[in-house]
């Protein structure tokens, strides 16, 4: 029987070579030139292919008397783009090699899943050569970590679950009713008042600066960039909570721990508002290496449209000064945007003129369709957990759809990408986290990086069944979706 190949995404190219298979031994190592950038990526190899080999792998700076080598290194001669990658793989050697760190990962996760178990225990590698590279340049997760926090050592294991897939950006929602989860300097009672409430009466938490610092440094050596947002106008409870000073009375507003959404809102014409913008929007810029910061901008539903327009430049223009670029969700594209501007559509309900002229304007789109892509809705009508405001999404609904064509009338090279979002109302630990995101990820994660002629769903329903022995290995939680024959 030939083994599985049960890479996933599905790569642009991949072909088996009629070599023999590379054999996993406890002589395995990882070999890579001793410069600083490529080290902590060898030392990362070495850790992910010891985990899922079971056996402890060395690094070493060069080959000579090494048998069975893993082989990393940085080439100029592959596809364009920083994440491509090549794998070749056969008896004695494999080969992982691409133009930046961060392809280099790519091709890490790719072997991590070609292994296979032969009969007798066996650990091999079928003699392959792919060569690959992402549709989208972005393709991300969204995680709501206001409703209920979500601790470090947590978010680490989401974000080696999306390097594990080929995500490139984790978008935190650190602002809510319900918490405030950064602390940020200029404004200390942010945390300091509303960092301790969760829905439900749970408890709450926050990431001070070192904290943050920590997750953006973990995400970097996996190939993850960290998107903060900062939800305003609305969804500001917390805000209004910490500080009177938002308010109209110049009271501060009850702690919230319900699951009710568009009934706080910050107001423009207070004289304690546009400092408060400014300022937290530069400290959390401050803080963010990556490219963009995220506005939020969603459910304002007690605004009138005038003023939400103020709030959205205010808030984008103290991004820009920041000198990041502006993420918001899709009402912001009821107000004029600079080129350049991510719009996050969500809800599909709505009329996409504002979408079709957004993009025109120059702005991109970042297709989150609550009804694919929002993993905290419910896989059917039995599933405990997650919400079903969007409709049920079973793995395959996360799995079929088509981004580029997805609003009429947006051109397909203004979509730049896809982003999966799991809110937290009912999801309040790790386990719970794990159980919507997996299978489901790994097929928003599909849709993101494989162009459309090499997706179909008979092959990832083939390919994903092969995942769950890892999955169970890791101990982390899934769900065993029956639109899939598991392997285990
Ligand atoms: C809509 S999506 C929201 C969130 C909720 C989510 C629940 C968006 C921009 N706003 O406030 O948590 O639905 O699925």
């Amino acid at each position: 029987m030939p083994d599985v190949i049960a890479v996933v995404p599905q790569p642009a190219v991949l072909d088996r070579t009629g070599d023999a298979p590379f054999l996993f031994t406890d002589a395995t190592t990882v070999v890579v030139d001793g410069r600083p950038d490529l080290i902590g990526i060898a030392v990362l190899a070495a850790d992910l292919l010891g985990r899922v080999s079971g056996r402890a792998v060395e690094v070493r700076y060069a080959e000579a008397g090494v048998s069975d080598i893993v082989r990393l290194r940085l080439v100029e001669s592959l596809p364009a783009g920083d994440e491509a990658y090549r794998v070749v793989a056969r008896n004695g050697r494999v080969d992982l090699e691409a133009r930046t760190p961060a392809g280099l990962v790519r091709a890490i996760v790719t072997l991590r899943q070609l292994i296979v178990t032969a009969p007798g225990g066996v650990l091999r590698v079928p003699a392959v050569r792919i060569e690959d590279w992402p549709r989208y340049a972005w393709r991300g997760l969204s995680i709501d970590v206001a409703r209920h926090f979500v601790t470090v050592p947590d978010l680490k294991v989401v974000i080696g679950l999306m390097s594990h897939y080929k995500l490139n950006v984790l978008h935190l929602h650190l602002t809510d009713d319900q918490g405030w989860r950064l602390h940020v300097p200029s404004r200390p009672l942010l945390t300091r008042l509303s960092s301790s409430t969760s829905v439900g009466g749970d408890p709450g938490g926050f990431y001070s600066p070192e904290d943050f610092a920590d997750i953006v440094a973990y995400g970097a050596v996996r190939g993850v960039r960290v998107v903060p947002e900062v939800d305003v106008p609305g969804h500001v409870n917390a805000a209004t909570h910490a500080y009177g000073e938002l308010t109209p009375s110049g009271e501060p507003t009850e702690a919230y721990t319900g699951i009710e959404v568009g009934f706080s809102r910050l107001h423009a014409d207070l004289p304690a508002t546009g400092p408060f913008l400014t300022d937290v929007f530069a400290d959390v810029a401050a803080m963010t290496p990556g490219e963009y910061v995220h506005i939020g901008g969603d459910e304002v539903l007690t605004m009138e449209a005038d003023e939400y327009a103020t709030f959205v430049a205010a808030a984008s223009a103290a991004v820009r000064a920041a000198g990041k670029k502006v993420v918001g969700w899709q009402e912001i594209a009821h107000t004029p945007l600079e080129p350049g501007t991510v719009v996050q559509y969500w809800d599909t309900r709505v009329d996409p003129a504002p979408f079709v002229e957004a993009a025109q304007a120059g702005a991109l789109l970042l297709m989150s369709p609550g009804s694919k892509a929002y993993l905290d809705m419910k896989y059917d009508a039995s599933t405990e957990l997650g919400l079903e405001w969007a409709g049920h999404i079973e793995l395959r609904d996360a799995y079929d759809w088509e981004p580029s064509t997805l609003i009429e009338g947006v051109p397909a090279a203004s979509v730049i990408g896809v982003e999966a979002a799991l809110w937290t109302e009912t999801l309040r630990n790790l386990p719970e986290l794990l159980q919507m995101l997996l299978p489901r990820l790994a097929a928003v994660a599909e849709v993101a990086w494989s162009s459309p002629e090499r997706r179909d769903w008979d092959g990832f329903r083939g390919r994903i069944s092969q995942h769950a022995a890892l999955w169970d290995r890791l101990g982390l939680a899934w769900y065993p979706s029956p639109q899939v024959d598991w392997t285990r």
